[in-house]
């Protein structure tokens, strides 16, 4: 368990916050101090709520913001909202989320966009009911149908062409968070989807849903056939692997190319797991926290048959974003895991050694942290979540 005192002979440094006050037309620089040194802060541009980025071959970004724009930066600039994007159901956590480039964009272009969709026809009258379990912070005015989905379309200049629907959310429900929402190619070209709850709690453990899982499909939404539940009667098949919550953090690890995700606890016990076909993470049977309104949850050691997290949370760092790092500017974070926190306003910096977390790093930026991504130079871009959010380069 990760908490804020010693852990695995680690120290729990909270960066100290040092702003410099440069006099200059645009905002000053900021500096963090961290295990490895001063850190430079820049901001390179204002966005409205921006939620996922991704890098072009060519250096140039993708970024969302979740009202249901995505733009490109590049060379200092913030493209107009590229056009041919899906109309979004932007409300609470709904909206655009993440977007993802196909492997083999030089060839064909592809972008990946997930985003929460209405339904086609809303049923009327139709009222959400509050489950105490979820806490307080419940939109009872939200009675939209809705789910998540995945378009892709081939970026063709300042627009997305040819778009097409490659997955959903089944079923979609009414209100609620927990869209899940990150995409992530692994080497063999298939893409992992994270698939949130929805705040309905037992989806995750029903295979008929696809709510609370991993799933893992084919580039234009087919089935791989070697999916753990490709040929189980009662199944769905996109399904790679079940008992998740809300993940927001995708990413595949360098040398053993294995999906890494993590996941919001509910009343603390955030998690850190590596999925694998047809396991179960656990929720909503057991959680290394409880449940907003206090009930408790038995801890995932109770059941043993429940993949344990390989790291968790107690309070928790709500972590929103995921990537390892591999690049050359930092010299001493190669080979670690950063993980963006929302509720913990930092980047959080995990060093592993095999699947072993050793040491946590928190980099208080004093801004909720919701994506991470490395950029080809070896500098770490975030971007923070507001209405008038920031992409950050961080660099030595
Ligand atoms: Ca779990
Ligand atoms: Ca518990």
């Amino acid at each position: 368990m990760v908490t804020n005192r010693l852990r695995c002979g680690g120290v729990v440094s909270f960066s100290l916050f040092v702003s410099l006050a440069v006099p200059s037309a645009r905002a000053a620089d900021e500096v963090v101090q961290t295990k490895s040194g001063p850190v430079k802060v820049e901001r390179l541009a204002t966005l409205v709520e921006p939620w996922g980025m991704a890098v072009l071959p060519d250096g140039r970004l993708l970024v969302t913001e979740k009202p249901g724009r995505l733009r490109l930066y590049s060379e200092g600039r913030l493209s107009e909202p590229i056009g041919g994007v899906p109309a979004v159901a932007y409300r609470g956590q709904g909206g655009l989320l993440d977007v993802e480039v196909d492997p083999a964009f030089a060839r064909n272009g592809l972008v990946y966009l997930y985003y929460s969709e209405a339904a086609e026809s809303q049923p009327k009258d139709a009222r959400d009911v509050h489950d105490p379990r979820t806490g307080p912070d419940f939109d009872k005015e939200d009675n939209l149908l809705k789910g998540g989905a995945v378009a892709r379309g081939r970026l063709d200049g300042t627009a997305l062409r040819d778009v097409q629907v490659i997955w959903r959310q089944v079923p979609k429900t009414i209100g609620r968070g927990h869209f899940g929402g990150r995409l992530a190619f692994a080497p063999d070209g298939k893409l992992f989807i994270t698939s949130g709850d929805r705040q309905r709690f037992d989806p995750a453990q029903d295979l008929a849903s696809n709510l609370g899982k991993v799933v893992r499909i084919d580039p234009d939404g087919s089935i791989p056939q070697d999916n753990p539940f490709a040929k189980k009667d009662g199944a769905r098949p996109d399904i790679w692997s079940l008992g998740h919550r809300n993940p927001l953090g995708a990413a595949i690890h360098p040398t053993t190319k294995a999906l890494w995700i993590h996941e919001m606890g509910p009343w603390h016990g955030d998690e850190i797991n590596v999925p694998e076909a047809g396991k179960n993470y656990g929720w909503p049977i057991v959680s290394n926290g409880d449940n907003y309104d206090g009930t408790p949850i038995p801890d995932h050691p109770t059941r043993p048959e429940l993949v344990a997290p390989l790291e968790y949370w107690r309070p928790v760092i709500s972590p929103s974003g995921l990537a390892f790092y591999a690049g050359g500017l930092f010299k001493d974070w190669r080979g670690s895991l950063l993980i963006g926190g929302l509720s913990s306003e930092a980047l959080i910096r995990l060093t592993l050694e095999g699947n072993v977390v050793k040491s946590e790093e928190r980099i208080g930026l004093r801004r909720r942290v919701r994506d991470v991504v490395e950029a080809p130079d070896g500098a770490v871009l975030l971007l923070t979540d507001a209405k008038d959010g920031e992409l950050l380069r961080l660099t030595p």
